[in-house]
């Protein structure tokens, strides 16, 4: 070997290293650390003292990260308000957003990091931080959130429907959707178990009840059938209730715990996206393991595919802005 040999492949370590880094635009733990030092416990305090008055955002604060990451990025584009400038038809009015909450929360996080450091910390970084520790307060999972995140300038309601998956995907859909995203079948699976927290609404799923492939009085085979006469007995009794609020992890839908992925296993996930997690072998098989290890196992894998999913098509250095407001572009 050259006298050159280990500086050489030194060398070449470094360059694959900067090559790997950047491809995930540089975010970093702790970006603020000069900008704006208080910034992330300002989000934790803030979080810490509402969500005990109302854990049920915890759910909704986790779906709105999901969905902002999986329209143009993490760029907190998924908050933007319909502005009549614009005409344009913004990612919230999308039928998939049509059942976001939490957007007033946001706003209250943001105006107390902007008392501190005006201008300083992006909406999309405020997203990744706030699903994180609202996670964290319900006693759930951890996971590190690197910051550095832009905001974008750009929200369209089309593209939202295009990019999110909507609850009747199919496997071959959802496994197409998420490696769209750079992600794959395992992180499909293990982002699926968030929906071992939250609620759902009637029309997410009452097409599986009362009209299956539009065949009216036709019911999914692969729901189990118990439960979906329960589901249209006691919670969508008509097709047209758009209303009413279904845990999807009954019993337990305020635990990050497994028994979403159990309740798959016995035909009883809510949607056809989550019981088509059964009809590929490969993701059946991750079920099986997540189901068969611990909790602890369960946390710290969701906790990695979550750090992967709020790295999506980040915007960082100068690209896009940091909003003044989290529902409006700067003018
Ligand atoms: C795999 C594809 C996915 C589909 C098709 C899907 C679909 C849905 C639907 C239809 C709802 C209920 C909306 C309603 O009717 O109110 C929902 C709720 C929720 N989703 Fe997903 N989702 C997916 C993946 C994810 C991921 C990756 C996350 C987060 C990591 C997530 C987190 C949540 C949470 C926490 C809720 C409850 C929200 C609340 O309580 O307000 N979902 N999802
Ligand atoms: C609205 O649409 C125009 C034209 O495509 C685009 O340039 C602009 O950035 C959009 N604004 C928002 C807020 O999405
Ligand atoms: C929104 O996105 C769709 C699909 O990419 C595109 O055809 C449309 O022109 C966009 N609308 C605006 C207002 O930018
Ligand atoms: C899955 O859904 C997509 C989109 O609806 C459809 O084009 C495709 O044929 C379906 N695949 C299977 C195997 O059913
Ligand atoms: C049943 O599904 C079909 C096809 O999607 C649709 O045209 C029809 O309106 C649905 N029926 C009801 C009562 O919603
Ligand atoms: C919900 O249902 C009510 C009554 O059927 C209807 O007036 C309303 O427009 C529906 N809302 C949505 C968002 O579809
Ligand atoms: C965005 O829309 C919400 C609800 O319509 C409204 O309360 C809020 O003031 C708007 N924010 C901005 C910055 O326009
Ligand atoms: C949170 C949010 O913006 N929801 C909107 C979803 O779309 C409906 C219908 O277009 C609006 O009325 C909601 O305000």
């Amino acid at each position: 070997m050259s006298k050159f040999g280990y500086l050489g492949n030194f060398l070449v370590l470094c360059i694959l290293v900067g090559i790997v880094g950047s491809s995930h635009g540089q975010l970093q733990l702790n970006f603020y650390a000069k900008s704006c030092p208080q910034a992330e416990k300002i989000i934790q305090d803030y979080v810490q003292k509402q969500i005990p008055h109302a854990p049920s955002l915890a759910a909704a604060l986790l779906r709105l990260h999901f969905h902002d990451c999986f329209v143009r990025g993490c760029d907190g584009s998924v908050l933007l308000n319909f502005t009549l400038s614009t005409k344009n038809q913004t990612e919230k009015v999308a039928v998939p957003n049509q059942t976001l909450r939490g957007f007033p929360f946001i706003d209250g996080v943001k105006k107390a990091v902007e008392a501190e450091c005006p201008g300083v910390v992006s909406c999309a970084d405020i997203v990744a931080l706030v699903a994180r520790d609202s996670v964290v307060v319900t006693g759930g999972p951890y996971w590190k959130v690197p910051t550095g995140r832009r905001d974008g300038r750009i929200s369209n309601a089309s593209e939202a429907l295009a990019n999110i998956p909507p609850p009747t995907s199919n496997f071959s859909s959802l496994q197409t959707s998420f490696a769209s995203k750079g992600l794959d079948l395992k992180e499909l699976v293990l982002l699926s178990g968030a929906h071992t927290i939250g609620v759902s609404h009637c029309p997410s799923f009452s097409s599986r009840l009362y009209n299956f492939t539009g065949v009216w009085g036709k019911k999914d085979p692969s729901l189990d059938s118990e439960y979906a006469s329960n589901l249209k007995m006691k919670k969508c009794k008509s097709i047209n209730d758009n209303t009413t609020i279904v845990e999807m992890d009954p019993g337990s839908s305020s635990k990050f715990d497994l028994s979403y992925f159990q309740l798959v296993l016995k035909r009883k996930g809510l949607f056809q996206s989550d019981a088509a997690l059964t009809t590929s072998a490969t993701t059946k098989s991750f079920i099986n393991q997540l189901v068969q290890g611990s909790l602890k196992q369960f946390y710290a894998e969701f906790g990695v595919a979550m750090e992967k999913m709020g790295k999506i098509e980040v915007k960082t250095g100068s690209a896009g802005e940091i909003r003044k407001h989290c529902a409006a572009v700067n003018s």
